[in-house]
Order: structure tokens, then C-alpha cells, then sequence
């Protein structure tokens, strides 16, 4: 997957991108990552990204200019545009799945100075937020959004890493897990866990799954199997 992500900050990408599950994704040529400066896609002497409102009121605008350019150079009929901003749908991980389809990507990162609003009607395919709390640009959610799509992506993943995650698209929290030893500083490992019985074990690990999603999560699906969530119960 090819993934453009225009932006004010190109140095905030540096370090995160360049680790982990990402970085090997990238290496092997899964993701090809490429930074640019929006500031590149200006003419004037100052570089100039924004400007004052129409109508007046406080702040600055992203004026249209150098993004259309930008997008015009950057993206062609297959890619997904898509603005980064507060006001975007909220991404989650059936958001993820879908972008982890596609083929090419081009994530335009807004900033505290909100988008021009022709950008927003005849540039994006899409606008995504992370959540509901306000940063200070959009820098952070396009690394969240590549973050989450880029460990999507066939082969990016060991087979038992991607196994295990099914769970939480399932709409279950996890299990609780111990590691040797089987008793550290008068706290014990579950006798159930020790016991060698797998279907017992997986009975307990289940039910766990239920109540602690229950109690800490229950705006999440739960478990499909339990009983008293099934009509014909
Ligand atoms: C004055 C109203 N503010 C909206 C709540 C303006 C504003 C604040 C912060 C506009 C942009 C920003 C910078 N944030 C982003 O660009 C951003 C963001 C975020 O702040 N939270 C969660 N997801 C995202 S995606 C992009």
C-alpha cells in the first residue's frame, strides 16, 4: 500500500513510523511511506499555507492553494483522500479494515487553522478524527490511522499476533494472562491456568473475556456465544 501524508510537520513523522511492526512493514515493502511538507506546494516568498477568514473572526485558515496542488500532484484516480480533522467521522477498527483495502492513501493533516472549506467539498473522499479531544494538528492521527491499517496489511504480521487480535474486532477485551513465576511477591497464578485441563482453561478464559468486557466495556458487543445475549435464550 502507498500512503502520502501531507503535512506542516513533516520532523513530528520521524521516530514513530520508523519502529516495530512499521518499520519491518516497510522494509519488506508492504508500506511505502512518503512525508511531504505542505509548505513545499507554495510560491511566495513566505511560503505562506494560510490566511485570514472571510467575514472576519479569529484565527487562520488553511488556504486552498497549496493543498489543491499538493493533492493534484500526490494523488491519482485510485487514491483515497482524506482530511484529518476534529470534525471526521471517528476512526475506529472497521474503519481501519476498510482503508487497509485500499490501494493508495493520501492523508492531509489539518492544524489548529481549520480547512478551507472548498477543500473539504471537492478534495476529500473522507475526514477522520481519532477521538473526542482537541490536539494541537493532525500530525498524531494520520500516525494512529497508518499505525493501525499498516498492521492490517497481509503479511505484516507474525500468524500468531494476527489470531490473537480477532478477539477485539470480535468486541471482547482480553482474557487476563500470567507468565512464570506462579507465585511473585505472595500473588498467585489462577490454580485453573496450572492445571493442564485446555477445554477447562478455555471455558475460564472465555468467561473472563465476558465479564471484564461487561464491567469495563459495555458499550462493546461482548460475547456472540453467551447465552443471555442470544434471543431465543
Ligand atoms: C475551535 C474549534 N477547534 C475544534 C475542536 C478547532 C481545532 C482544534 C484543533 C481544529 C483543529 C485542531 C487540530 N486537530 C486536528 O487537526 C485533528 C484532530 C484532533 O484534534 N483530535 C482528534 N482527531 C484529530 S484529526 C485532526
Amino acid at each position: 500500500m502507498k500512503v502520502d501524508v501531507l503535512t506542516l510537520f513533516p520532523p513530528m513523522f520521524a521516530g514513530p513510523l520508523d519502529e516495530s511492526i512499521i518499520k519491518r512493514a516497510r522494509d519488506a515493502g508492504l508500506l511505502d511511506l512518503r512525508i511531504h511538507d505542505l509548505r513545499d506546494y507554495t510560491h511566495d516568498r513566505h511560503r505562506t499555507v494560510d490566511d485570514r477568514p472571510f467575514g472576519g473572526g479569529p484565527g487562520m485558515v488553511l488556504k486552498p492553494e497549496p493543498i489543491f496542488e499538493a493533492v493534484e500532484k500526490l494523488a491519482n484516480e485510485r487514491t483515497r483522500v482524506i482530511l484529518m480533522s476534529p470534525q471526521g467521522r471517528k476512526f475506529d477498527q472497521a474503519i481501519a479494515r476498510e482503508l487497509a483495502r485500499q490501494s493508495e492513501l493520501l492523508l492531509v493533516c489539518g492544524s489548529y487553522e481549520g480547512f478551507d472549506e472548498r477543500i473539504r467539498e471537492s478534495l476529500a473522499h473522507d475526514e477522520i478524527s481519532i477521538g473526542d479531544y482537541v490536539l494541537t494538528n493532525g500530525a498524531l492521527p494520520a500516525m494512529v490511522v497508518i499505525d493501525a491499517v499498516t498492521r492490517l496489511l497481509p503479511g505484516a504480521l507474525g500468524d500468531d499476533a494476527s489470531s490473537a487480535d480477532e478477539s477485539f474486532s470480535q468486541g471482547l477485551l482480553e482474557y487476563p494472562q500470567y507468565t512464570r513465576p506462579a507465585e511473585f511477591r505472595r500473588m498467585k497464578v489462577p490454580d485453573m491456568l496450572l492445571s493442564g485441563n485446555h477445554a477447562e482453561i478455555e471455558k475460564w478464559r472465555r468467561e473472563q473475556a465476558r465479564v471484564r468486557t461487561k464491567n469495563k466495556r459495555p458499550d462493546l458487543p461482548g460475547d456472540p456465544d453467551d447465552s443471555d445475549k442470544v434471543a431465543s435464550k
